[in-house]
């Protein structure tokens, strides 16, 4: 896409398989496209996640409902997912995991006998986001982060890999053809289609179950699935189909924006010197209130931020047309595949001023970055997992900052590779140092 942008301009036409579609990079357009959506805005449908709940016959979740099925059951997980009234409840559940991922680190320096840890983090990343995202989820801990791994959890985190991996390649094949002639590539993604909800299904059902034994509220928070049995608003199979995408959207899109995260850290010593510094200063200040420390640590925040503008998870932010729409002089007509090309976006100087540098800065000043954040989405058919993101990774780069300086070997270039979502193209090796210890 940025080879297409610099060719083309800011908008160019394009047909791939059996999409067509119109691609935008400009901010302004971007804007003009939000905010044009209708009552039920609409994205890339990808046929391969469509096809397996056909073929299982089971209920799409909200990733995959349109229309106003899609907006009723949308209301009532934003209220669960996204209202400031429920996110506080979020923090001390997504904590108590940073905190064990610091011991753990901390054991790995212990057994290392080097005084630090140098390691590929992908794994320990993907414990850490699927025991976050569950603690949220269910009000429960699975254990992932110590000695003994449930290896059925590390078989639901391959499975999600294994998922994202084999739905690139059949992007542009329709999954009719490839279900008749036995691809194994369909095969492999049913497989990893039926480990997720099967694993998700043991999750909910032992909620379910518990629930109805212990009828009696005691009015603490109990997590994002047990609300929602409670409140008793939403068909089971509804809950089910939107609480498994969740479980499976929050394992490698939290874990490998850390990584990135980290990455550009260790690359910017001074930056981590100047978060730390905020760090202390909102702790002090808050008197260990952590909610009180979370909303005055803005550079935290946009550290994440520019992790994102970087190294998005999405290479683009899709929507379909409702109305015409003018668009740098050129007609859409209505139905028109829209995309935006999000890391495009990101990387280009006429929207960033030096793009190539991490620079978390960036965002704090008051220059215009209206639609310059558009990571997780636009509106309302923006990523529900969002508030759940956000608080993850926050807590844990404070976790993360406050104990150990992050280093990497200089001059090692990562690149991206699309795997559906796009994903670092070798292992990132970091070293971890206990902040005390370290020279
Ligand atoms: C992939 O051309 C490239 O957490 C396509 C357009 C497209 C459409 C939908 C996008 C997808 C891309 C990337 C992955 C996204 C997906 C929508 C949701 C998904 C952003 C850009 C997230 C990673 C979700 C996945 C949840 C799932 C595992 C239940």
């Amino acid at each position: 896409m940025m080879q297409k942008f610099q060719t083309f301009g800011p908008i160019y036409r394009e047909k791939l398989g059996m999409y067509e579609s119109v691609n935008i990079i400009d901010p302004e357009d971007a804007a003009i496209l939000f905010k044009s959506e209708g009552r039920y805005p609409k994205r890339l449908m990808i046929p391969s996640w469509q096809a397996y709940r056909d073929f299982r016959n089971k209920a799409y979740g909200v990733l995959l409902k349109t229309g106003e099925s899609w907006r009723h059951d949308r209301m009532i997980l934003n209220k669960e997912a996204m209202s400031l009234k429920v996110i506080d409840n979020f923090v001390p559940l997504l904590n108590e995991v940073g905190e064990d991922f610091i011991k753990r680190v901390h054991m790995q320096i212990k057994k290392s006998g080097q005084g630090r840890w140098t390691a590929d983090l992908t794994n320990e990343l993907f414990r850490f986001a699927l025991e976050s995202v569950c603690n949220v989820l269910y009000g429960t801990r699975l254990g992932l982060l110590e000695d003994f791994i449930d290896p059925e959890a590390q078989r639901f985190i391959d499975a999600v890999t294994v998922m994202f991996h084999t739905t690139s390649p059949m992007l542009y094949l329709p999954p009719s053809l490839l279900r008749r002639i036995n691809a194994k590539i369909w095969l492999d993604h049913v497989q990893a289609w039926d480990i997720i909800f099967m694993q998700a299904d043991k999750c909910i059902q032992k909620i379910y179950r518990d629930l109805r034994l212990n009828q009696k509220s005691t009015g603490e928070y109990l997590g994002i699935l047990p609300s929602l049995l409670v409140q008793d608003k939403l068909p089971i199979e509804d809950i089910k189909a939107s609480v498994t995408e969740m479980m499976a959207g929050g394992v490698d899109t939290t874990s490998i924006t850390l990584q990135w995260a980290m990455f550009e850290l260790a690359r910017a010593p001074s930056i981590q010197e100047q978060l730390r510094t905020e760090i202390i200063t909102a702790e002090t200040a808050a008197q260990g209130d952590l909610l009180k420390t979370l909303r005055s640590v803005p550079l935290v925040k946009a550290t994440i931020k520019e992790a994102i503008r970087l190294h998005p998870v999405a290479v683009s932010v899709q929507r379909y047309t409702t109305q015409e729409l003018i668009l740098q002089n050129y007609f859409i007509p209505a139905k028109t595949l829209v995309q935006v090309g999000i890391y495009a976006m990101g990387r280009d100087p006429k929207y960033f001023v030096r793009p190539e540098q991490f620079n978390p800065e960036r965002w704090l000043n008051d220059d215009p970055t209206h639609f310059r954040g558009l990571g997780f989405g636009f509106g309302p058919r923006q990523c529900l997992g969002r508030r759940i993101a956000e608080l993850e990774m926050a807590l844990f780069l404070i976790h993360i900052l406050k104990n150990f300086k992050i280093e990497t070997k200089r001059g090692v270039d990562i690149g991206t590779t699309f795997d559906l979502i796009l994903v670092p193209d070798k292992p990132i090796y970091l070293t971890l140092w206990p902040l005390d210890s370290h020279p």
